[in-house]
Order: C-alpha cells, then sequence, then structure tokens
C-alpha cells in the first residue's frame, strides 16, 4: 500500500516524504499479504524473517508457493525484500513452501524447507544456498536431504516437515524435524548431508513446529503441542537431550489451529516470531506473522509471552540502516 497525501502547501521534499512507499510498523510484520511459519536470522545488525506466504483463495487448503522475506534494523519497522525462493527453486518439489529454517555458516545462507517431493507426493526437506540472505537461492543438494521413506515411524506423507537447523558452539550443525514424531540427526558442515542416524526423541504431545536454540549454556527445544496448537519448550544442557519439560510460552490462536515460531536475540532484546491469523480476512490457511519482545527469566525459564497488535517498541540498532 502507498501513502500519498496531495498537501499543497507541503515542499518538495515533504511530500517525496509522505509518497514514499512506508514501512511497515506493528504486528503483524506484512499487513497486505498472508503469512506463515516464521524463520529468522540477525546478520549484519539487521534481522531478517522469512515466512511462507499463504496464497489460499478460499482458506479452504494450504496454497503456499514461495517464501517471502523482510528485514528490519528496530524490530518495528519492517521492510520487504520480495520473494526469497520459491517451491520450485527445488526442481524435485512439486509444491508447498511450507516451514523452513535459515542458518548462517561458512559466509553463505542455508535454507532448509519444508516441500512436497513429486515422486513420492509426500513431504520432504531440501536444502537451498545463498551468498547473501535474500538470496538468489539455489538447490545445494539437487534432491531432498530428508525423504518420507527415510523414517517410517507413522504412515502419514507430511511426518518430515518444519526443520529447525542450530549450529552448536563446536561447529556441529543438528537437525531436529518432524510432525507427530520429533526426530533429529547431526548434520555434516557442508550442510547436505546427514552425519550419523535419524534419532525420534519424546516430547509430552509434540505436534509440530519445533525451533531449537542456545543462550547463556541453555538449550531450549520449543514446538507447537497438541490441536490446536499452542507453543511450549523444554530445556537442556546438550543440544541432543534428555530434555525437561518446562511449559507453555504462547497461547493458542484465535482464527488458526496452528502456531509456529522462532527465537531470536537483536540488538540486546529478546525476541519471538510467531504467526496468528489475526488480519481482517485472516483463517485457517491465511495467516500472519508478528513479533513479541520478551525477557528471559533470572534462571533462564522461558516467560509467558501475550500476543499483542501493537508488537513490541522500536529497538534501533546502531549503525543498521
Ligand atoms: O504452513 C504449513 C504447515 O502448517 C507448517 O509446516 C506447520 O508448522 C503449520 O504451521
Amino acid at each position: 500500500m502507498r501513502i500519498c497525501i496531495n498537501i499543497n502547501r507541503f515542499t518538495a521534499s515533504a511530500l517525496a516524504i509522505l509518497c514514499a512507499a512506508p514501512a511497515l510498523a506493528g504486528n503483524p510484520l506484512v499487513k497486505d499479504k498472508f503469512t506463515a511459519d516464521p524463520a529468522a536470522l540477525v546478520d549484519g545488525g539487521r534481522a531478517y524473517v522469512y515466512m511462507g506466504r499463504d496464497e489460499s483463495p478460499d482458506d479452504k487448503g494450504y496454497v503456499m508457493n514461495e517464501w517471502l522475506v523482510v528485514s528490519s534494523c528496530d524490530m518495528k519497522n519492517w521492510k520487504e525484500h520480495g520473494t526469497a525462493l520459491r517451491y520450485d527453486t527445488f526442481k524435485w518439489a512439486k509444491d508447498s513452501a511450507w516451514a523452513s529454517d535459515i542458518v548462517k555458516h561458512g559466509g553463505k545462507y542455508w535454507f532448509f524447507a519444508t516441500v512436497t517431493e513429486r515422486a513420492a507426493d509426500a513431504k520432504a526437506i531440501g536444502v537451498a544456498v545463498a551468498d547473501s540472505p535474500t538470496g538468489p537461492f539455489r538447490d545445494a543438494i539437487g534432491k531432498p536431504l530428508i525423504t518420507n521413506a527415510m523414517t517410517l515411524q507413522t504412515d502419514i506423507g507430511w511426518d518430515d516437515i518444519d526443520p529447525t537447523v542450530f549450529i552448536d558452539d563446536d561447529g556441529t550443525p543438528y537437525m531436529y524435524w518432524g510432525n507427530q514424531v520429533l526426530k533429529y540427526a547431526k548434520l555434516k558442515k557442508n550442510m547436505t548431508e546427514l552425519d550419523g542416524p535419524i534419532v525420534t526423541e519424546g516430547l509430552p504431545q509434540f505436534t509440530e513446529a519445533p525451533y531449537l536454540h542456545k543462550r547463556n549454556g541453555i538449550y531450549y527445544l520449543s514446538y507447537s503441542r497438541d490441536w490446536p496448537e499452542y507453543s511450549v519448550y523444554a530445556t537442556s544442557d546438550k543440544a541432543t537431550g534428555p530434555w525437561r519439560y518446562r511449559g507453555k510460552f504462547m497461547d493458542a490462536n484465535r482464527k488458526t489451529k496452528t502456531v509456529h515460531h522462532a527465537f531470536l536475540e537483536f540488538n540486546g532484546k529478546s525476541y519471538v516470531v510467531y504467526h496468528n491469523a489475526d488480519l481482517p480476512a485472516g483463517g485457517e490457511h491465511r495467516r500472519s506473522v508478528a513479533v513479541e519482545e520478551f525477557k528471559y527469566n533470572a534462571d533462564g525459564t522461558i516467560p509467558f509471552i501475550p500476543q499483542t497488535a501493537e508488537g513490541p517498541p522500536a529497538n534501533p540498532a546502531p549503525g543498521c540502516k
């Protein structure tokens, strides 16, 4: 949306400012498209949020073809960079730009993505890579990293979704993922191969959307629990558990049964990005990505984080342009 106010007594420069495409402020981050399943990256002092675009015309099912990327220097005003990549960045995929995660490693940006593998007609996880956080991304392997046939714990074709990738302090990358059954594997440092077996992890009523991060020596494994989903987490002193269940940090949504989140630290403050469906025409498959600021408790536990329409106050990062 472009705001242009025609007030003759304004100088040309003031008019130019008023006619400029406005920065997006407050929740949701993107207001003229439906978005879901945020992934977050802080790079060069700027926060990037990647999100699947919900394109469902009638809200009867998921229509998701691409991932958008937005960025911010203050966590309040967001700049749109357009499409980061599409499901067909992966030639072996037939549709479904579902949940993703991104990490920077070796000077490159590694995007782990859920798509439908054409040959199996089932969800799979692909890896794309770019030299810039906004792309262009290319398929890093030319085939899925994880296929439905590699995990046999359920009969469903959508149990290999929602990757979260975390690189530990010793440089070891770990990927957790799953629907109904939570799984993890160590990755090789080339980010394109598994480095060991796929291990299943039992956490209470795990549904999907795992997210692994570390802060002050504590590993956090958060996820969407139950159905409709709400957001919960567990902690450990290792990336591979054992995990101590810690409870809920965000309530279920009003207009969609899913929720999906990612944590990030930006300019000295802690944030969670997540989706709800609170845009006026929002719904089950017409969601929107939002952000909240929070403070970890003194013992490292995560407080309950209420959803707000305003989002966090501006936190301008010095030197970020
Ligand atoms: O957006 C499609 C799927 O819905 C995601 O992969 C899940 O996390 C849920 O949000």
